[in-house]
């Protein structure tokens, strides 16, 4: 018992990784290629694109000059979406895309999300994916108020998050909560002025008078916020309050306050902004330049989407009759123009192996007679050697027949499938580079060149690899995972099962798919198998007890090995049932795919993108894996998500993805799930693919971090002048409910280099802890962490080191020179189990005030350490005889019975849910119980 208030509120956190595609180059201090897409959702509004100029202009000089004259925003690509009307000054997109964007215009699903943030992935100083502005920050000035000028503060701001992956210097709950601001500035600048206001409002008039605050403890009064002086002198930092406009500097090492608890000192070890940026490769490839302002000013091109052009270019060579290639390439290829192309997109088709053949040229999706046409041109039949410059060739060639607007190759996609190996292949990569066409490589069982990938490198396509493991489904999920890059979700085809098994004779597979609300629109069923020449028994049923038969499927006298339903209409939601029986005399792998898009153009569906931390991995580096689970642009959390991942050679490995903010997930609650990989079965190709299932889980409405700092209000000429309240959403817009989904989508293929041959000795130390609290417990210190693994976050550590200190940098610095806690008693529990451990401090005496830090690692069996943890904070206050009840947060919670009156808890980083920063716990001892001194004893 005890009274105990904790006031903790958890923020999504969307931290990522891989910059996945992004293009951006970096030439002289100068950006190229920056690409601001607009979604195709939006209505065309010319002020976009005149603001989005505006404001990238401004922040150039802005940029030039906070980075001590060292990078501006030399050229700048805007993506128009195809349904505004064309204009002569447009040009074609190349290898740009919406989903490969460094920004993106888009409006928020749901209202209440006009905050500029950053999608950022991974750790400190990885780059974060994307940037989302809404149309109505771009065109509404009545904003500027509130987060300051669009291009010098705003831009600037976003950019360092995703540019050089620094974190915000506010936190984004606990500036609300500034009770202990005297003790503990937020602000990475105390420097800057201003008063902490309490706002009152009834109905639409409000009061303002300045926050109580108690003599001794300092304590604010709950709902106290700090407003600033609107002019005032201090020039830091960009990444706190950005809108002053004053603010024209990072914070370094000597504004830093590496006490406060925000994101970026979690983060970045306690390191300024400045520091980080200074670590960059950005910084360290160019040098500052002698000029008072930028030596260029931001150009900018406009590109317009076209419709999708996408030609298969298969190979055909004497390798493909092997393993049953061509014919799962049949089965794959097909799935792909009959269920996954969108309408409207032109599809063209070439086969090579010495030489190579045009099947068919371009033809437009326009009806379902079009895509039964297109499979009527897939190879059924190998021979050959293997010529890819031969195939890419007349791959390029097949536009032709489609006129003006396609008077090049921009923006056009091929999609290259090959076994073999090619000598010849880098004859043709300066022509690939150049042609404007994006390339994406299937690369197909182990004998694929290894060279394949840098065609996809090269142009921005996807990457995938497919073995000959007929059940890991690999060819069939890697022809589903081509869909388009535009943004236009609604229309794209999504993935709701891929499954397979070895059915022995006159046995089952069964199970079942669950359809979900936000789609249902032209659903397939897909069942495949792999050596009869006629279907096994199916029987499914839907969740109204509507049954199809194999009856009902449709097999094509070209493919005899799979059958397809297509579904009228809607299909309905809920569970549908399946059971499929072997009917053939020997064993045999069956399949089931099921592919569907959304059923509504104004509720986005659910989605899942799949991804990895890189391309091309050398051991003993982890491969982390993560999977972004999201309706619209919010996270869905509380799924259950798995990786299969799949080895060149050696079996697949399957592991849970979590969202518990512990190990590689850096954010607890964000709908990112993650994990590290470290079971290399090898060299070579590696595929992956992901599994998500929802029961009746609800989406939930979080706020972004790294987004711009909301102000109250400012004092300008002693006046106090407040913003708008910021729009809550309320408690029925966060809780939607989505019931129960499933999803199924590859994640591409990487790369593993340098795995040593025959058995390998433990190479992978624990993970860093990233979410150590401490609180005291009376007269205990109580911390708490989750536990890392043997290896990264898998398996179980040997034991754990904990210190102390009264320097927080001494414990980052010297962690080992500073004082040991007794831990001989404890004994590490396995990965992902939340760790508590309490003791009692026998020669330390905390005086009032005082803050003790605490720091972790953990050991594994072969003695390998884990990283410092993030350092976590107790502080111990005894609050003054006479403070007034009013002059304290939690007036309401008296509890005279006990010894700990109120326990204020600012969890500031775990604010961040997340876990993430550091956990700061203020207890306040009763005065009574305590006459005795205000020495505590721990
Ligand atoms: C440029 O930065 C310096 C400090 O780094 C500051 O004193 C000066 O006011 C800034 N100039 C502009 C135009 O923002
Ligand atoms: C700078 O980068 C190096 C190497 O990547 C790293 O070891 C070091 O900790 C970084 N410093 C800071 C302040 O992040
Ligand atoms: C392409 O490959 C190069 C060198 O192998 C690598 O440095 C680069 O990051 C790759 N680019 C992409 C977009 O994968
Ligand atoms: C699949 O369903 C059939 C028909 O209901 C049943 O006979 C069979 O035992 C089931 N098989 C499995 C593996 O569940
Ligand atoms: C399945 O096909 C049979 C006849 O082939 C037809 O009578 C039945 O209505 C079909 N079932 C469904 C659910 O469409
Ligand atoms: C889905 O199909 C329904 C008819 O069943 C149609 O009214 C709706 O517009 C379709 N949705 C989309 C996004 O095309
Ligand atoms: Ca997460
Ligand atoms: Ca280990």
């Amino acid at each position: 018992k005890g009274t105990m208030r904790v006031f903790k509120s958890l923020v999504l956190l969307f931290l990522l990784l891989v910059v996945r595609g992004s293009m951006v180059q970096l030439k002289n201090g100068g950006y190229e290629d920056i690409v601001i897409a607009i979604n195709p959702e939006l209505s065309e509004n010319h002020n976009i694109i005149r603001n989005i100029q505006a404001m990238v202009k401004e922040a150039s000089t802005y940029l030039f000059n906070a980075t001590k004259q060292r990078f501006f925003f030399k050229a700048v690509k805007i993506l128009i979406p195809l349904h505004w009307l064309p204009k002569p000054e447009y040009l074609s997109v190349k290898t740009e895309s919406y989903d490969k964007a460094d920004v993106i215009v888009a409006n928020p699903y749901l209202k209440y999300g006009d905050d500029p943030y950053t999608l950022q992935y991974g750790g400190c100083g990885e780059k974060g994916r994307y940037i989302h502005f809404t149309p109505d920050f771009l065109l509404n000035d009545n904003l500027y108020n509130i987060y300051g000028s669009r291009g010098t503060k705003v831009f600037v701001h976003e950019w360092a998050h995703l540019r050089w992956g620094v974190f915000d210097e506010y936190n984004n709950d606990a500036p609300f909560y500034v009770l202990f601001l005297s003790y503990l500035p937020f602000r990475c600048s105390a420097s800057v002025t201003g008063k902490y206001i309490v706002q009152s409002c009834t109905g639409n008039s409000c009061t303002t008078r300045e926050c109580k605050s108690d003599e001794q403890t300092k304590l604010y009064e709950a709902g106290c916020k700090f407003v600033p002086e609107k002019t005032q002198n201090a020039p830091a930092s960009i990444m706190y309050m950005q809108s002053l406009p004053s603010v024209v500097e990072f914070c370094d090492q000597s504004t830093h306050n590496e006490k406060a608890t925000n994101l970026q000192n979690k983060m970045c070890n306690y390191h300024s902004t400045w520091e980080i940026i200074m670590n960059s490769t950005d910084f360290s490839n160019t040098s500052p330049i002698n000029s008072a302002s930028p030596p260029f000013e931001t150009a900018f091109s406009l590109l317009q989407t076209k419709d999708r052009v996408v030609c298969l270019v298969l190979d055909v060579s004497g390798s493909m009759a092997a393993n049953n290639r061509i014919k799962r390439l049949k089965q794959a290829a097909e799935i792909f123009l009959l269920q996954i192309i969108e309408t409207g997109s032109w599809v063209g088709i070439v086969t090579f192996q010495s030489t190579a053949q045009i099947e068919t040229y371009l033809q437009q999706i326009i009806n379902e007679n079009v895509r039964q046409d297109l499979t009527k041109y897939l190879p059924i039949s190998a021979g050959g050697g293997t010529n890819i410059c031969a195939g890419v060739h007349k791959g390029f060639e097949v536009k032709e027949n489609i006129g003006e607007n396609y008077s090049n190759l921009y923006g056009s996609e091929i999609v290259l499938l090959t076994d073999g190996e090619d000598g010849g292949m880098s004859s043709c990569l300066t022509e690939v580079k150049n042609s404007g066409s994006i390339i994406h490589t299937i690369a197909l069982g182990p004998n694929a060149a290894p060279e394949l990938e840098q065609f996809s490198n090269m142009t921005g396509g996807l990457r995938f690899y497919a073995t000959d493991t007929v059940d890991s489904n690999s060819l069939i999920d890697a022809f589903s995972g081509i869909s388009s890059g535009s943004g236009n979700i609604s229309e794209q085809s999504i993935q709701l099962e891929s499954t397979a098994q070895s059915v022995t004779v006159k046995q089952w597979m069964n199970g079942t798919v669950t359809v979900d609300s936000t789609v249902g629109n032209d659903t397939f069923f897909v069942v495949t198998w792999d050596r009869s020449t006629s279907p096994p028994d199916i029987l499914l049923r839907d969740p109204k007890g509507k049954e199809y038969r194999t009856s009902n499927f449709t097999v094509s006298d070209l493919n005899l090995r799979t059958a397809r339903l297509n579904i009228a209409g809607t299909a309905e939601v809920g569970d549908w049932y399946y059971w499929i029986q072997n009917k053939h005399t020997e064993s045999q792998v069956i399949s089931m795919i099921v592919t569907s898009r959304a059923a509504s153009l104004a509720v986005p569906p659910v989605t899942v993108k799949a991804l990895m931390n890189k391309d091309t991995n050398n051991f003993p580096n982890p491969m982390v894996i993560y999977a972004e689970v999201s309706q619209g642009f919010l996270p869905v959390l509380d799924a259950t998500v798995m990786a299969t991942v799949e080895p060149q050679t050696g079996s697949a490995v399957e592991l849970q993805l979590l969202d518990d903010g512990s190990g590689a997930d850096i954010t607890k609650n964000d709908g990112v799930y993650s994990k590290y990989f470290t079971s290399f079965r090898g060299n070579g190709r590696y595929n992956l693919k992901v599994r998500v299932q929802g029961k009746d889980k609800t989406v939930r409405l979080r706020r972004r971090q790294s987004r711009a700092l909301y102000v109250p209000g400012y004092i300008e000429n002693g006046e106090i002048k407040m913003n708008a309240p910021r729009p809550e959403p309320s408690d029925d817009e966060i809780q939607a409910k989505l019931g129960s989904f499933n999803r199924v989508a590859s994640g591409g293929s990487f790369v593993m280099e340098n795995v040593p041959s025959g058995g390998i000795t433990d190479v992978f130390p624990p993970c860093k802890i990233i979410d150590l609290e401490a609180q005291y417990e009376e007269d205990k210190i109580h911390l708490s962490w989750t536990a890392p693994g043997n290896d990264f976050d898998v398996g179980q550590a040997d034991k754990y080191i904990i210190k102390m200190s009264e320097s927080l940098l001494a414990l980052r610095n010297t962690f080992e020179d500073t004082t040991s806690v007794n831990t001989s008693s404890l004994v590490p529990k396995p990965a992902g189990t939340k760790e508590s451990f309490q003791f009692k401090s026998e020669n330390v005496t905390i005086e009032n005030g005082t803050i003790i830090y605490f720091a972790i690692r953990a050991i594994d069996n072969a003695s390998l350490t884990s990283e410092v943890s993030n350092i976590a904070q107790a502080a111990l206050f005894i609050p003054p005889k006479e403070s007034s009840p009013d002059s304290t947060p939690n007036d309401d919670v008296i509890n005279e019975g006990i010894n700990i009156l109120t326990i204020v808890l600012i969890v500031a980083g775990s604010i961040i849910a997340v876990s993430i920063a550091v956990s700061m716990f203020v207890c306040i001892l009763h005065k009574k119980n305590r006459r005795g001194g205000p020495e505590l004893r721990m």
